[in-house]
Parts: C-alpha cells; sequence; structure tokens
C-alpha cells in the first residue's frame, strides 16, 4: 500500500501522451525567433523569488498553440569577476538609492553581455507543461513494488512524456555540436551533452548522461546487468568532465531522479556546490549508492520501497489514494 507521509517540492505531472504530429514542427518557431516583441503574455503560472524565476503562459502572434515561456536570471560566473572585466569599469552603471554613514544602498546596472536572462521557450506547450511550471501541492508516497507493478507502471505505459527530443540526440538529429562525449556501444554506452536547464557557466554545471539502451524506464527497472552500463556512465562522465571542465569526480553530484519526466534511463551530472532544481532528497538517488545497492542485492530495485513526489491534482494521486483507501 502506498503511505502518504508528507508535503514536499513537487516534481513534474505525469503527462498526457500525445501523438506525434509533424505539422507542430512546421509551425514551430524555434527557426525564426530574434527576440519577444511577438510574445502576447496570457498569465504569469509561476514567480519564484528565490529562484529569480519566472514562468509565463502565452502566444506567439500569427502562430498557432500556446507558448510556455521560463525566464531566469543567470547566476555570477566566477570568470567574469575579474579586475579588468566590464563590471569594474565605467561601461557599467552605479545609482546611488541612498546612503547612511558607511552604509550605501546602490542599484547596479552592468554592461549588457553582463546582465543575461536565460530564457527556455516550449512552442507549441501541452497543458501538462503549464502544469508542470505551475506552482503545486505535493505530496510524498511510498512505492512498495506491488505499489509500482499495479498502479504506477500501467498509469505511466498509458500517460507519459513524449521522447522525441531525447531520440533526436540519441539519433543525431538535434543537438549533435553539443555533445561532449559519446559512447557509441550499444548495451553500455551513452551521449553526454549540456542539460537544458544549462547556460554554460562552470559554477553552475548541469550535464545529462543519456544511455543508448532503450529498454530502461527508470531506476525501478536497474538490475545487475546494468552494472556495467552505470559504471561506464560514472567512468567516462566524470573523465569527460575532468577533461572538458576541470572538475574532479569528487565536485560532481551525480544522480538519478525517480520518478524522472521522461522513462528513458538518464543519468544527471551538476556541480556540486550549485544547488540544481531536482537534489532533494525524495527525488535524488546518487548513481554510486545506485552501483553499491544493486552490487549488495542484483534485484535491489525490485524490492525495495521507494518513495516519491507527486502533485495533489496528478490522476496518479488519485489512484493512489484510492488503493490506501
Ligand atoms: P528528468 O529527471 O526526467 O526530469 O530529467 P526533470 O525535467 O523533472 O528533471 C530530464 C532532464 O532532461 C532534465 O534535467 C531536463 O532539463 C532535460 N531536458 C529536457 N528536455 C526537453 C531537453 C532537451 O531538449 N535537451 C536537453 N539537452 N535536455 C533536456
Amino acid at each position: 500500500m502506498a503511505t502518504l507521509t508528507q508535503e514536499a517540492d513537487c516534481p513534474p505531472p505525469k503527462k498526457q501522451k500525445f501523438e506525434e504530429k509533424p505539422e507542430t514542427c512546421k509551425n514551430g518557431i524555434h527557426e525564426s525567433l530574434v527576440d519577444l516583441s511577438s510574445f502576447q503574455l496570457e498569465k504569469v503560472l509561476h514567480n519564484n523569488t528565490n529562484r529569480k524565476t519566472v514562468c509565463l503562459k502565452g502566444k506567439f502572434v500569427s502562430k498557432q498553440g500556446e507558448a510556455l515561456v521560463l525566464l531566469e536570471k543567470t547566476a555570477f560566473a566566477e570568470e567574469n569577476l575579474k579586475q579588468d572585466s566590464d563590471y569594474f569599469t565605467k561601461s557599467s552603471a552605479l545609482e546611488k538609492v541612498f546612503h547612511n554613514d558607511i552604509y550605501g544602498n546602490y542599484n547596479y546596472f552592468p554592461k549588457v553581455n553582463l546582465n543575461t536572462i536565460k530564457a527556455t521557450i516550449i512552442h507549441p506547450a501541452t497543458e501538462q507543461h503549464f502544469l508542470k511550471y505551475s506552482p503545486q501541492k505535493c505530496r510524498v508516497v511510498d512505492e512498495t513494488p506491488e505499489v509500482y507493478e499495479k498502479i504506477v507502471l500501467p498509469h505511466l505505459s498509458s500517460e507519459q512524456f513524449n521522447l522525441k527530443w531525447l531520440y533526436n540526440i540519441l539519433e543525431h538529429k538535434s543537438e549533435v555540436e553539443r555533445i561532449i562525449f559519446e559512447d557509441p556501444d550499444v548495451e553500455n554506452g551513452f551521449i553526454l551533452l549540456p542539460d537544458l536547464k544549462w547556460n554554460g557557466e562552470v559554477d553552475t554545471l548541469y550535464l545529462l548522461g543519456i544511455v543508448h539502451k532503450r529498454d530502461i524506464k527508470s531506476l525501478r527497472d536497474l538490475t545487475a546487468q546494468h552494472l556495467p552500463l552505470l559504471k561506464n556512465i560514472q567512468k567516462k562522465g566524470i573523465e569527460s568532465i575532468k577533461s572538458k571542465y576541470g572538475l574532479d569526480g569528487s565536485q560532481l553530484r551525480i544522480y538519478l531522479h525517480y520518478q524522472p519526466s521522461f522513462y528513458h534511463l538518464h543519468v544527471h551530472f551538476t556541480y556540486i556546490q550549485h544547488e540544481a532544481p531536482g537534489i532533494l532528497a525524495e527525488r535524488a538517488h546518487l548513481l554510486s549508492n545506485v552501483i553499491s545497492n544493486i552490487e549488495l542485492l542484483p534485484n535491489y530495485y525490485q524490492k525495495v520501497t521507494l518513495p516519491f513526489v507527486v502533485r495533489e491534482n496528478d490522476a496518479l494521486f488519485k489512484k493512489l489514494q484510492e488503493n490506501v483507501n
């Protein structure tokens, strides 16, 4: 039985399956968009003052379908803070608000290139995308193997996110120039590349390792037969990051999400100093723990109770509640 234990930070909702429609791509905006002048705001979905992000729902003039625009003020990059950088020249302006004795309060307007806002644009966006980026109440559910088999797995099989973007990466149709490392082996190979969430500054490093094998949905499917794959990702992922970004394995947080949003096995690599979204205890499982657990017990992830977070308005939550009562 699933037990509902506490509220927590929310993961994305489980999504409705939707058919791939080629016309969706023809109506896409990403080939031609150069500014946001054609964006018509309908609703502010979320204004996260801690993360300095705002999530907007709207439309692009003369484009069909709704759009989701996520704007995020980016973190300071240490390498831009050198003495001779534009932060400390006349090309950045300071405006005094007030001062009192030794305390001064200013507005600072750095040169435009130091003031990047990262924009993630999803178009056409589905209702599930809007739900994913809206604040929601969440619950933690203890998923026993029985609950997984009887409730969660059937639910996932009928309602899950489209994996087209991910297969595009594996088939070298998209983001080819962004690939940092590839091991093409069909059993143990993977592609390492920057995550959509990352803006490229090492201080907030966020890479994704996507396995070539297509039959591993999530942590739940992992067994001793996958140990060579997991160890390969760990070893070669760390080596590639060391040679490209100069970070050691001990400076990386390497983990899997349970539940993930996308049911094709992938591993998150983030810089340990960066508090990336999705690193909380109820969702992140360190890769080294995963390997060690399977070494202790080959079918550990088929036997263990795995807690996960679900949104209160997710159909899955209703099904789980019905099972508890
Ligand atoms: P997850 O654990 O399934 O879900 O991770 P999450 O999004 O709730 O964390 C999937 C990861 O894939 C996330 O870190 C996304 O930011 C990343 N991602 C999603 N998309 C659609 C893309 C994409 O098109 N390209 C890249 N490079 N990463 C993506």
